[in-house]
């Protein structure tokens, strides 16, 4: 007999484990949506989205904000965590209560309590954007995990092992989920693949992707 109260017509578990210490917490998010889209607005509003450039010199296709103590940039000079803004001069906005708490929430359910984020990244994603592979290595504290939530259009998140040309697997991100990545995986690599067209009834054509982090 069908389920007349099933909510999801795919069959993509809850919770699915990528490797030692990640996790992709699908749906996450949940009921701390508004609150958090509200919160986001306000940030975005205060510090712009922008392309960075990488210090090879390459325009990054993904334009980036921060909010936290420091925030992520890359210019000719390299990557580095800062307390201030370059494009106002000022220190970055502060993160939320809605964000913090999304953060915990989903690090605690990936098995990493008191999960306590200086950093939170802000990735905008148009159609045809991509990450290429990397680590995420800049954070002085790598006991602590990364926390990757995807809001908007679904991307394929690309996880590897940890070489560069490692073989990669593939995972659909969408609206509402959580990636947790710490631990045995906290130094694999990652991308996402190109962005591909489309149209997000709440987010339109794009996708945002938040990763909070512990700097120090
Ligand atoms: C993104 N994410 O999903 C880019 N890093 O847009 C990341 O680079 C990332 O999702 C570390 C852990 C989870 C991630
Ligand atoms: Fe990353």
């Amino acid at each position: 007999m069908t389920d007349l109260f099933a909510t999801t017509t795919d069959a993509q578990p809850a919770r699915e484990q990528l490797g030692e210490g990640a996790v992709l917490l699908r749906g996450c998010v949940g009921d701390d949506e508004q609150a958090l889209l509200v919160d986001l607005r306000t940030i975005i509003k205060a510090a712009p989205f922008r392309h960075l450039v990488t210090p090879g010199g390459h325009t990054m296709s993904v334009a980036m904000t921060n909010c936290g103590r420091v925030g992520w940039v890359s210019d000719a000079r390299g990557y580095r965590y800062d307390p201030v803004d370059p494009d106002s001069g000022r220190n970055w906005p502060e993160m939320p209560p809605s964000l913090r708490s999304v953060a915990a929430r989903a690090a605690a359910e990936g098995g990493y309590e008191n999960f306590a984020p200086d950093a939170c990244l802000i990735n905008r994603y148009k159609p045809g954007a991509k990450m290429s592979l990397h680590q995420d290595k800049d954070e002085l504290d790598l006991g602590a995990p990364i926390v990757s939530v995807s809001l908007g259009l679904p991307a394929t998140f690309l996880f590897g092992g940890f070489t560069r040309h490692a073989p990669q697997k593939r995972y659909r991100l969408t609206h509402g989920d959580v990636v947790v990545w710490g631990g045995a995986s906290r130094l694999a690599y990652h991308g996402v693949a190109p962005l591909p067209e489309g149209e997000h009834p709440v987010m339109g054509a794009q996708r945002i992707n938040l990763t909070f982090r512990k700097t120090r």
